[in-house]
């Protein structure tokens, strides 16, 4: 069966296919850039798991095929949880990486290390056609660095530290980031749904 991957951020796509062929999913994913007509569905729910749900529903509509969808964010403590579901938006300008992590960085100013607590959040989604839908979620639990630091990854991977580890996201390897991550927990967690539900 064929299966959506409804997202367009490239760097959620890399890793989604990684993952998902790490954990055996059989099922030929067929990226949402294969659907250009079918326009994006607004954000408009208040938690990852809402936003993760209403964009598996909208491509699982769309195209009579089961749809997977992530939503996630960094959460920072000290500011209350944001930038959390508008972790892409953060600037004003959807999927600008560099000036959203700058801005963060620049309300942060030099709190100290102590108080620089964040994590990663993810929820996936199914959606059948049918109106079916599961939702999962994970986390990836770390610090905030002063200053950006690695090339891989996306988003603010150069300046999240995860707990246990020296380097930041962004100087992991892929695997190794995939093997700890927010969104690795939560798609490997949906694996045995999908096969559950489309066999
Ligand atoms: P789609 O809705 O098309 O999937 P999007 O980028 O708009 O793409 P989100 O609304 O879920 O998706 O925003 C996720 C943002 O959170 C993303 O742009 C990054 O800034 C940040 N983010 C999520 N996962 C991350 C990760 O693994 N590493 C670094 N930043 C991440």
């Amino acid at each position: 069966t064929r299966l959506i991957l409804a997202t367009r951020n490239p760097g959620k796509i890399t890793e989604l296919r990684a993952i998902l062929a790490a954990a055996d999913l059989s099922h030929e994913l067929v990226g949402a850039d294969a659907y250009p007509d079918i326009p994006d569905v607004k954000e408009t729910g208040v938690t990852f798991a809402e936003n993760a749900l209403l964009k598996a529903h909208a491509l699982a509509r769309a195209t009579g095929l089961p749809a997977v969808a992530d939503d996630s964010g960094l959460c920072v403590d000290v500011l209350g949880g944001a930038p959390g579901i508008f972790s892409a938006r953060w600037s004003g300008t959807h999927g600008d990486d560099r000036a959203n992590l700058d801005l963060l960085l620049a309300q942060l100013g030099d709190i100290a290390d102590g108080h620089r607590a964040a994590h990663f959040a993810c929820a996936a989604a199914l959606a059948l056609p049918d109106g079916t839908e599961r939702v999962v979620e994970g986390r990836l639990r770390g610090t905030l660095r002063h200053a950006p630091s690695g090339t891989h990854g996306f988003g603010y991977d150069p300046i999240l530290q995860p707990d246990g580890d020296t380097r930041t996201c962004a100087e992991l390897t892929p695997d190794e980031k995939n093997a700890i991550s927010h969104r690795g927990k939560a798609f490997r967690d949906l694996v045995p749904i999908v096969k559950e539900l489309l066999g």
